[in-house]
């Protein structure tokens, strides 16, 4: 049965394959995100290659008033959200925290902890409401190791992990399942965000390993909503081949 799946971050790397997979499925797709003229070129793309609806809605997860409004106006216009993922985030920097960029820090904190929190706030009354629904989180293995000059990024995907738990306990009595995908190293435009747009330092953060593709995620993120009723993945953590935990990766060169 076709689901409708509204994903956070749809407009570039993880969120964009995860939006091809779902529609690939035969979902019904609302993509979000802060730039417009991305959202646009995935939802042609993605109405090209599939038979599904496709909605998207420029939206910037860190504006509370702009989350209430943007997130109340699909639930009228596309109507009930089966799927909420909660990919849209970012590092900025990589830096000892002595010596951090206060404003990287707050942005962080802002997109990948109160951004999740703020748009899942909108859409689970409705899921509790129907007695149905999924949030897929979009943690890190950051999340799990902290790693030099990311301590605050790395809070952050914490905080996603024990927010998705707490969600899942205040939801038990309803039918509504709850997971945090732990991804490691991906190659996506997240270390050239993080970088500052400085594309050879954002290089060499893949060089000599395999690294992750978004659609090996997205796959991931597939599978664990295709589950029958009874299974609910809580977690799940995809490394690389050459990646022991967060930083500890072997490379070849
Ligand atoms: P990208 O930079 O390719 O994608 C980030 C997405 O987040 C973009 O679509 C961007 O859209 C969106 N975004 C950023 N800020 C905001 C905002 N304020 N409001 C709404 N959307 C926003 O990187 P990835 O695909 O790699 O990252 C996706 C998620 O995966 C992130 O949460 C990241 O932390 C996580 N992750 C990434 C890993 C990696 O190695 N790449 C590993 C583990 C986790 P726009 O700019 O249009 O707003
Ligand atoms: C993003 C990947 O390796 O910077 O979560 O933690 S990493």
């Amino acid at each position: 049965m076709s689901r409708t799946v509204l994903i956070t971050g749809a407009s570039s790397g993880i969120g964009e394959a995860m939006a091809h997979a779902f529609a690939k499925n035969g979902d019904k797709v609302v993509l979000t995100g802060r730039r417009l003229e991305r959202l646009e070129a995935v939802k042609t793309d993605l109405e090209a290659k599939y038979q599904v609806s496709v909605y998207d809605y420029p939206l910037d997860v860190t504006k509370k008033e702009m989350v209430e409004t943007v997130c109340q106006t699909i639930l009228s216009e596309v109507g009930p959200i089966d799927i909420l993922v909660n990919n849209a985030g970012l590092a900025l920097g990589l830096d000892k925290f002595q010596d951090y960029a206060v404003e990287d820090m707050l942005t962080m904190l802002d997109t990948n902890i109160k951004g999740l929190l703020l748009v899942t706030r909108q859409i689970l009354p409705q899921m509790v409401e129907r007695n149905s629904g999924h949030i897929i989180n979009i943690g890190s293995t950051a999340g799990i190791y902290a790693y030099a000059g990311a301590a605050v990024y790395s809070a952050t995907k914490a905080a996603v992990k024990v927010l998705s738990d707490g969600i899942r306990i205040d939801t038990i009595d309803k039918d509504i399942k709850v997971t945090t995908l732990q991804p490691g190293i991906v190659e996506t435009p997240f270390s050239q965000i993080r970088f500052h747009g400085n594309k050879e330092r954002a290089e060499q953060v893949y060089k000599g390993v395999e690294a992750l593709q978004a659609e090996d995620i997205a796959d991931v993120a597939l599978y664990v909503a295709n589950q029958p009723r009874r299974v609910q993945i809580s977690d799940i953590t995809i490394m690389a081949n050459q990646q022991a935990t967060g930083f500890t990766i072997h490379r070849e060169v």
